[in-house]
């Protein structure tokens, strides 16, 4: 009857509107991690509503039925549709979780979808929670109230079994909410170290019952410096610190994410705040302050004390009390060993050991080693792993002890050669307080640096020049997030989202398969459950990409811009800002005079930062180059025509504007291509002494009609730099008697040894240098 043809149109019509909303809905197993294997099978598509109910095939465990729980929390997030969790042994329901996947990897999983169910199997808990987090970010958020998902086999297991993220709460210290946020995180990218740099000289923060006093005293300052170590302070007392009741509930949160907390007490350097508390630690005896700047502080443990020993055990003791941890971290890093040298007991102690400097290492760094080794044994006798920064390697490796590699992967190759295992985290790609733009103005202050999110992608964790056996000590990678610069944890959240998408790639797939065009496509999903989770995430991949290079045919600059949505960039060349009537880009921009480029694109009706770039000619500009002595491998870049390319440096000595000399003398010849006249060269260097950037000590131009015959038409001569000459940008311009030339030779002499005063008297200093400015 007509009612009811009525109604089954009806129905029809809800049902394709309903089909229409879901087809929106797209399910993409493509997530990031990318699973090692995706197999699309043929086959109907699943569907899930909120009458599927999630079936923990395991009842008696209850680490799988918090794992169906988390999925229906996550399905529900993401969708709105709400699943019943039920445990059963009984193959019915719509998505099933077990185990028993066979796989000699732990953290293995499968995940197999036909018309009639939806499978995780896990070769452990974990492996499950792994098939739970890649089929969560494979479902689009979006309201909807069903969700089908394409019939699929997945297989897929982690390239490392360690992957690590660092968390700095001595700078500044987040409340215990923020922190099991930054764990929600952690999992979310499926990674299952979360390494907690407890301790520091700017704050004590692990409550230690048996000596109250480093909560009380040593968890708080008076204030804070003002930016980067400036004169200035912020007259405002900090502090505070995690009762062990809180940080039980933490190890707890984590635990059941499948992630294992290592505590950091960073020892036997970066401890002020447990000489502020107990005095008596040190080797002057204090008094001491909780430290109220940044850097690294003279005033370390005093190791020729036994009540410093005595104390280390103890806190160690504590602290495995606290942390089932296997790996429990003693920092080891930057203790200047100036106190010991001096220090009466600590001699004696050296005495005692018959240590003695020899070729490779001094009597002091083999009492670090001796205090390293000390901690180990306390470590070792319950069972447990100690690590530490890469520095413990002075003075002679611990026994058994697990480097982690910060400053550069040198460390790790050297403690991998000896048979000891090794977690990469190089300050090069994954120090997350590090700037991710060149454009260091318009981002938050950062302690330096420069690590865009292609920059952590490309970390290679193994390095080639290990033999397959060595290879085996690389459990894996971590970044850290040192939090100087960083007060507020929406601002800890900024520097680690979305390079994490990118760091979690590296730890988990194999090299083969990634790919950073790929890997951008599959982070927008990503974000999409960031904005979700209210996770504060930067926005520089959203920014203009572009890449300007000197062309010495045209004689011209090329720009070449991108933009991840490949949308329409629009530009002006005269400083005028774009809008959406200005030229759109459509093939290289190909400059021949002084401009200033600013681009724009838009996203998802958002506008992303404006890109703006000042290009500046002289007559070196865009003119052929050749570099006479080389360029030093770590801060190539590009290469010697960074010098001519119209561009100049800012404060950031890493991102590539700038290239350095060291060791040898920059030596360069450009062709001006024709006979001209000319009367002053400069070049512009960069000063960071601290960072063992030294100035040029001369200044030569020479110039020549064929390229083979130089004159020297001026020369200056520099004095070496003191300690109390400023940093920064200078410029360096000799001018001279109008002259002829088709080919100038620019030579500037690098610091050859640096001065008595510096940290690294001796050695060659870095000479940082841009443009070449020829008039
Ligand atoms: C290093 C220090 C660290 C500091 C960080 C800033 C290590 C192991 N040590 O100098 O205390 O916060 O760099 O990037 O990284």
């Amino acid at each position: 009857d007509r009612r009811k043809i009525i109604r089954a149109i009806f129905l029809t019509l809800i049902c394709t509107l309903g089909l229409s909303v879901n087809a929106q809905t797209k399910v993409d197993y493509r997530v990031v991690p990318l699973p090692h294997q995706i197999f699309d099978e043929a086959g109907k598509r699943l569907t899930i509503n909120e009458k599927s109910p999630i079936i923990n095939m395991e009842p008696e465990n209850s680490m799988m039925r918090r794992n169906a729980e988390f999925l229906a929390e996550y399905i529900e997030d993401h969708s709105g549709i709400k699943m019943a969790v039920k445990s059963g042994n009984k193959k019915k329901g719509v998505i099933l979780l077990k185990l028993g996947l066979e796989n000699e990897n732990p953290e293995a999983y499968k995940i197999e979808v036909n018309n009639k169910a939806l499978v995780i199997s896990g070769a452990s808990e974990a492996g499950v929670f792994y098939g739970i987090q890649t089929l969560r970010k494979a479902i689009p958020v979006k309201p909807t109230s069903a969700i089908e998902f394409p019939a699929v086999t997945i297989k897929d297991e982690p390239r490392f079994s360690y992957r690590g993220m660092m968390l700095d709460v001595g700078r500044h210290i987040f409340s215990v909410d923020e922190v099991k946020t930054y764990i929600d995180m952690l999992a979310l990218h499926n990674i299952n170290n979360f390494h907690w740099h407890l301790t520091e000289d700017q704050g004590w923060r692990i409550e230690i019952k048996e000596y109250p006093k480093l909560t009380e005293m040593g968890s708080q300052r008076k204030e804070t410096v003002i930016g980067r170590n400036s004169d200035r302070y912020d007259g405002k007392p900090y502090g505070g610190f995690y009762t062990q009741e809180e940080i039980r509930e933490i190890v707890d949160y984590a635990t059941k994410r499948y992630i294992n907390v290592i505590p950091e007490i960073d020892m036997p350097g970066h401890m002020l705040g447990a000489l502020a508390s107990y005095p008596e630690l040190g080797c002057t005896g204090g008094p001491y302050e909780v430290r109220t700047k940044w850097g690294i502080a003279y005033e370390v443990l005093c190791v020729g004390n036994d009540q410093a020993l005595e104390f280390v055990k103890n806190v160690l003791n504590e602290v495995m009390d606290l942390f089932p941890s296997e790996f429990i971290h003693i920092g080891g890093d930057e203790c200047p060993k100036t106190r010991w040298e001096k220090c009466p007991k600590c001699q004696a102690r050296i005495e005692e050991l018959g240590l003695k400097d020899d070729e490779a290492h001094t009597a002091e760094e083999k009492l670090q080693s001796y205090f390293i080794s000390y901690a180990e044994k306390v470590i070792n006798e319950r069972g447990r792993r100690m690590i530490g920064w890469d520095e413990i390697l002075e003075g002679g490796l611990a026994p058994n002890a697990t480097v982690m590699s910060w400053r550069g992967m040198s460390g790790g190759v050297e403690a991998a050669k000896m048979g000891h295992d090794v977690v990469m985290t190089p300050n090069s790609h994954v120090y997350f307080d590090h700037y991710q733009s060149t454009d260091n103005a318009r981002d938050p202050l950062a302690i330096g640096g420069y690590s865009p999110v292609e920059r952590v992608y490309a970390l290679e964790p193994v390095p080639d020049e290990l033999t397959n056996e060595e290879r085996k000590h690389i459990l894996g990678a971590q970044a850290n997030l040192w939090t100087e610069y960083i007060p507020v944890f929406e601002h800890a959240q900024f520097m680690v989202l979305p390079r994490m998408a990118a760091l979690c790639e590296v730890q988990w797939m194999q090299p083969e398969q990634k790919n950073y065009e790929d890997f951008l496509s599959r982070l927008m999903p990503l974000i999409e459950i960031y904005k979700i989770n209210d996770y504060n995430y930067a926005k520089h991949i959203f920014d203009i990409n572009a890449e300007i290079v000197p062309n010495p045919k045209d004689e011209t600059i090329d720009i070449y811009l991108d933009a991840l949505n490949n949308g329409d960039i629009y530009y002006t060349l005269n400083g005028t800002a774009p809008v959406k009537h200005s030229p759109v880009y459509d093939e290289v921009i190909k400059i021949d005079e002084n401009a200033q480029i600013k681009a724009v694109t838009f996203f998802d009706g958002e506008k992303s930062r404006v890109f703006s770039e000042d290009i500046t000619f002289n007559k070196a500009t865009t003119k052929p180059i050749e570099a006479l002595q080389p360029v030093d491998e770590g801060y190539r870049f590009e290469g010697i025509s960074t010098l001519v390319d119209g561009l100049s440096g800012n404060s950031n000595y890493r991102t590539g504007r700038w290239i350095a000399f060291r060791g040898n003398d920059l030596e360069a010849v450009i062709d001006l291509k024709k006979e001209t006249t000319i009367k002053e060269a400069g070049l512009t260097s960069y000063v960071l002494k601290g960072d063992w950037i030294f100035d040029m000590r001369s200044f030569t131009v020479q110039v020549s009609d064929d390229g083979k015959n130089f004159e020297t038409v001026a020369r200056k001569e520099y004095e070496q730099l003191g300690q109390s000459d400023s940093n920064g940008i200078k410029k360096h311009t000799l001018r001279f008697d109008p002259t002829e030339a088709r080919y100038v030779k620019i030579i500037a002499e690098t610091e050859k040894e640096m001065p008595g005063w510096h940290s690294g008297a001796g050695k060659p200093g870095y000479l940082f240098v841009d443009e070449i400015i020829i008039n």
